[in-house]
């Protein structure tokens, strides 16, 4: 019998898509798991993860089968991060069994919801970049374009962020063991072999002639996949998320063992497996650690080996369809080291030629850029290269020689080109040059990025290939952004649109004349309202803190970095308190203002921003002439899963970066999809997201990109300070350490930055016009008809905003998949 039929028979249970969920579930709990319904509800949630599971093995299968049956141009997207969050809803969602599972739940006398709640995030990146490539995935699915994700099995993904006395304390997140996560898959029969370090030999073959390259004793780790899937939004395509755990290749040491050394039979096999043992926690900047180096070869050996190996199974030893067929995109620049990778492979082991390698490499790389910090751009010693990676220096410096040579010829009379355009300068691998020389296609972000990044930070590759640079807004998901995360919205959204929104974002512009209607207004704001009493509730639970939802929720989450200028918020806040304190109240719009987001452990300065943050929130929280005036909260823990809950709440959106320093921003776009104003610079997507609004739907303040530039060489805060009575009073408290009394000089680190010529990010430059759009927006929000209609209008603006327009650009203008069955909406 085949195996189909007998599944046929298996499946061909009695009763309708609920009951069957239900029997499912509990045959998982009582005979997979020995438990009951009494069992604690992370075992129900495992139960209930597996029957949504099996609902998506069906179609996950068929996707699987259809690009192996006929060669298909695929896109790989390699990233280091890929910040998914939780999955039980977003994956019920897409396949249409969200009403179904919530019966089947009833059934068995259990609410979805608490089940939904106790799925621990999938935190396997940092911030923004990672949960693009998560919304990316998502999208490309949905969009039936026929993307593989690539990245890392870290055990332990982002810290838990605990907040002790204010400071912050980074605790470990083991989210594997929730008691397992579910909804990933083994596949051992597609382990890979990575080595590292070693030497090379060089040699001719005297019968031949032909050149060859060995690389021995290299220390062997294998890379073991584990497959998660990504359903699109109820169209039958399953893509897949590989990500590699890194395994040693023996149990342990025979030998060793034998000697009766048991400890060091073990510890080669933690040496290697600790290669994916946790994810680096640092946004926006690099340490230089040589495990890090270790974890990019790792992600980019395994991906392409897996990727060669399948085509070449597949379709055999075609070369010439090679690039025809496969594009890889690079998530920055961490798996930059793909393009000599790719190098070694098809000269090392398929005896190309350098120049044909150097082409077919070329067409099939592509490079997104995600931010023009300069702490951010890696580059690595070659000493580790060298090291770690024998060959792929050897390859490194060659692809560096040969690029010098063409930029002698075209710049002869310019020897400083060279040393700016280098790949390898002063013994170190600058991987962003590494990147874009390899690629076909470099991308910023956001039209602003991409801009300063061809006239900043690479212009002389701008001027060598002019073609190569293109702006590709980011976006996020409205599935899980808006459809799942606000369902009190998507009703209104669909009794008022029609349910079509959910694949085609642009579709809600047909909300713009409701903006002018008042009672749809009305049913707007009564839905946000739910939305804040459900956060309010959320935060007296989690913090004791009791917050009015009628107040205006003032939102800045995520990461805590300067150049994000939490601190200008801060200090705006104080000025707040400073007013109540005066008693300059006259029409006064009562606040809550939301703080979220965690701090690189290594970040010092970022984390004396939080404690501030706290100690300002628990003074000010606690001073009974701030009642219904002022409260102050910082939500610990911020994540993917919290945003689920804060951005349907949130009234105005806090984007305060310094212009030119955010390459885009993507919980902007989360927020403005669900009804929050944004009160922003002229930076990033925020610029896109005003053009969409219009001026007077948008808070805008502060300096320019290039303003900021000019600003830089003159900047003088303490006559900022003196010439700004609000602002001196606000520095006041500082200097009396208002917010410290017990912990005397902690925060003389922050007035030194605030007062320094030299902080980069000109927090107090901007204080005076942040202020007065602070006022316009307190205003603002006092006249609700005016509000709401700002609101809803950013709603309706936000189609831009939606990944799947992103995923068209990127398949438009670099990808050129077809799209495999069908698609949610078209991608071509
Ligand atoms: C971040 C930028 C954000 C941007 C995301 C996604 C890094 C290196 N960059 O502005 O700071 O939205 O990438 O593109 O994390």
């Amino acid at each position: 019998m085949k195996l189909e039929a007998i599944l046929a028979e298996l499946t061909e249970q009695t009763g309708n898509d609920a009951e069957r969920l239900a029997r499912d579930i509990a045959h998982y709990l009582f005979k997979t798991q020995g438990r009951t319904l009494a069992a604690p509800v992370e075992y129900l949630f495992e139960a209930v993860a597996w029957a949504v599971r099996d609902r998506v093995m069906p179609d996950w299968h068929a996707t699987w089968q259809r690009l192996k049956r006929q060669p298909t141009r695929r896109l790989y997207y390699l990233s280091m991060e890929f910040l998914i969050g939780r999955s039980l809803a977003a994956i019920a969602f897409n396949l249409d069994l969200a009403e179904p599972l919530r019966e089947a739940l009833l059934v068995l006398g259990k609410e979805i919801e608490a089940i939904e709640e106790a799925e621990r995030d999938a935190g396997l990146g940092n911030g923004g970049l990672g949960r693009l490539a998560a919304c990316f995935l998502e999208s490309a699915a949905t969009l039936a374009l026929p993307v593989m994700g690539y990245g890392l099995r870290y055990e332990y993904g982002m810290f838990r962020q605990a907040i002790r006395n204010g400071y912050q304390v980074e605790e470990p997140e083991r989210w594997l063991r929730q008691p397992a996560f579910p909804w990933e898959l083994e596949r051992r029969e597609y382990t890979r072999k990575i080595r590292f370090g070693g030497r090379t030999h060089h040699y001719i073959d005297p019968e031949t002639g032909r050149f060859y390259v060995h690389w021995d004793h290299a220390e062997v780790v294998l890379a073991v996949p584990y497959d998660i899937p990504v359903p699109g939004y109820r169209n039958g395509v399953v893509n897949t998320l590989r990500l590699w755990s890194a395994q040693a290749p023996n149990e342990f040491n025979l030998d060793k063992f034998n000697e009766g050394d048991y400890f060091e039979a073990v510890d080669a096999r933690i040496a290697a497996e600790n290669l994916t043992l946790v994810l680096y926690p640092n946004d926006a900047s690099v340490l230089g650690k040589e495990l890090r180096l270790r974890q990019q070869y790792f992600l980019v050996a395994a991906s392409l080996q897996d990727a060669v190996t399948q085509w070449l199974d597949h379709c055999g030893p075609e070369w010439h369809r090679f690039a025809e067929l496969h594009c890889f995109q690079l998530n920055d620049t961490h798996p930059a080291l793909a393009v000599a990778e790719l190098m070694r492979i098809l000269i090392d082991e398929h005896h190309f030629g350098w120049d044909e390698a150097w082409r077919l490499t070329t067409r099939v790389t592509a490079y997104t850029n995600h931010t023009l910090l300069p702490e951010a751009l890696e580059t690595w010693p070659g000493e580790m290269v060298r090291r770690i990676l024998p060959r792929h220096w050897e390859i490194i410096v060659e692809i560096d020689r040969r690029f010098r040579f063409s930029i002698q010829l075209r710049w002869p009379d310019e020897p400083s080109r060279q040393e700016r355009l280098a790949i390898v300068s002063s013994d170190r691998v600058r991987m962003a040059h590494l990147a874009v020389h390899g690629s076909f296609a470099v991308n910023g972000v956001s039209r602003l990025h991409t801009d300063l990044l061809v006239t900043t930070l690479f212009p002389d590759f701008a001027e060598l290939s002019p073609g190569k640079f293109t702006a590709i807004t980011n976006g996020v998901t409205p599935r899980r952004w808006l459809a799942l995360c606000n369902p009190g919205l998507k009703t209104l959204l669909d009794e008022a649109v029609g349910s079509g929104w959910v694949t085609d974002l642009d579709r809600l512009t047909a909300l713009l004349p409701l903006s002018q209607d008042a009672a749809f207004r009305e049913r707007f704001a009564a839905v946000k309202r739910e939305n804040k009493v459900k956060l309010a509730q959320q935060i007296a639970h989690e913090g004791g803190i009791k917050v009015d939802p009628a107040a205006l929720f003032d939102v800045q989450v995520k990461r805590i970095h300067e150049y994000k200028r939490q601190l200008l918020n801060a200090l705006h806040v104080i000025h707040l308190y400073d007013r109540i304190k005066h008693g300059e109240t006259d029409g006064w719009t009562p606040r809550v203002v939301i703080f979220g987001g965690k701090a690189a452990p290594g970040y010092a300065f970022a984390k004396l921003i939080v404690k501030f943050l706290n100690n300002v929130a628990e003074v000010i929280t606690k001073d009974p002439q701030t009642e219904g005036l002022l409260q102050v909260v910082f939500l610990p823990d911020y994540r993917v899963s919290a945003m689920e809950k804060i951005a349907p709440a949130a009234d105005l959106s806090e984007q305060i970066s310094t212009a030119g320093a955010e390459a885009s921003g993507t919980g902007n776009m989360k927020l403005m999809m669900n009804g929050a104003i944004t009160i922003g610079t002229y930076d990033g997507a925020n610029i896109e997201i005003l053009e969409a609004v219009g001026e007077a739907h948008f808070f805008r303040f502060g300096l320019l990109a290039d303003e900021v530039q000019a600003r830089r060489t003159d900047y003088d805060p303490i006559a900022i300070v003196q010439q700004d009575g609000a602002l001196a009073r606000v520095i006041g408290y500082l200097q009396r350490e208002f917010f410290n009394p017990f912990e005397p000089g902690i925060f003389q680190p922050i007035l030194d930055r605030l007062f320094s010529p030299n902080d980069p990010w000109l927090v107090l430059a901007d204080f005076a016009s942040y202020r007065a759009a602070q006022e316009a927006a307190a205003a603002h929000y006092r006249a609700p008809a005016r509000w709401f209609e700002s609101a809803v209008r950013n709603v309706a603006m936000s189609g831009r905003f939606s990944s799947d327009r992103t995923l068209i650009e990127y398949n438009q203008r670099i990808w050129h998949l077809a799209a495999i069955g069908e698609p949610a909406r078209s991608a071509t």
